[in-house]
């Protein structure tokens, strides 16, 4: 049996990008069901969750073998037991570890920063101050990143791999800015990553749970309960 916790719902600015959902989209891809366990943002505090997420965050993950926090981690784990995630060769496991790392490592700082900027202090100065220099260190791993793809459709071992997975996700957290549509071979990989029909299930898995939070709740959503 395995198990996902996630968040029941979350703000607005974070549903659909929460990153229990690169979990979702692996163990999809790799046709293994799984129950979600939904926790409170409240829970996130309990000595019971900290000891099985440490900082309070999620996803974390079991299974009957393992039990994880770490959304790579956990990717990597299912990706060592799937074939649609990792092919079986060591030099192709190796280069899909690789450029996992790589959207972990090399991509996301850069993302996460200008996303924190946006998203939770646009409005301060010391953020108005530092963010062109953030946008510009963006788009300058962009434009490494789109000409190490060159014409491929996949990063690793040209075929779908966990690593697309991650490199997705992290690209996502760019959907409120206009910054790929000047990158576009990674605007399309994005949406060529996008039509998947485990992303298109992962997502909605995500977003159901929200849905019913909001219906049960109207003032989450800014309407009267
Ligand atoms: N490095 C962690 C980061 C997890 C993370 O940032 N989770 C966010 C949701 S996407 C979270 O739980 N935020 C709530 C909080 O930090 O209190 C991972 O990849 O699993």
């Amino acid at each position: 049996m395995i198990e996902v916790t996630a968040f029941k719902w979350v703000p607005p600015f974070a549903q659909g990008s929460v990153r229990d959902i690169r979990v979702r989209w692996a163990l999809e891809e790799a046709g293994l069901g799984y129950d979600d366990r939904l926790i409170g943002l409240e829970d996130r505090t309990t000595a019971a969750y900290r000891a099985v997420q440490p900082f309070g965050q999620v996803p974390a993950y079991r299974d009957d073998t393992v039990e994880m926090f770490e959304s790579g981690a956990i990717v990597l784990w299912i990706a060592q037991g799937s074939d649609q995630l990792m092919p079986a060769d060591p030099a192709g496991r190796a280069m899909v570890m690789t450029w996992l790392f790589a959207a972990m490592n090399s991509i996301e700082p850069f993302v996460a920063e200008l996303a924190t900027i946006d998203l939770f202090n646009a409005e301060k100065d010391w953020a108005k101050a530092r963010r062109p220099e953030v946008e510009a260190a963006v788009r300058k791993r962009l434009a490494d990143l789109q000409a190490a793809l060159g014409p491929r459709r996949w990063f690793a071992n040209d075929r779908f791999s966990a690593a697309d997975i991650l490199m997705t996700h992290v690209l996502r957290d760019l959907r409120h800015t206009d910054i790929l549509t000047d990158f576009p071979a990674l605007a399309d990989y994005v949406a060529r990553c996008q039509t998947r029909p485990a992303f298109r299930r992962a997502l909605e898995d995500q977003m159901t749970p929200f849905r019913t939070e909001e219906a049960k709740n109207p003032a989450l959503t800014g309407g009267t309960a």
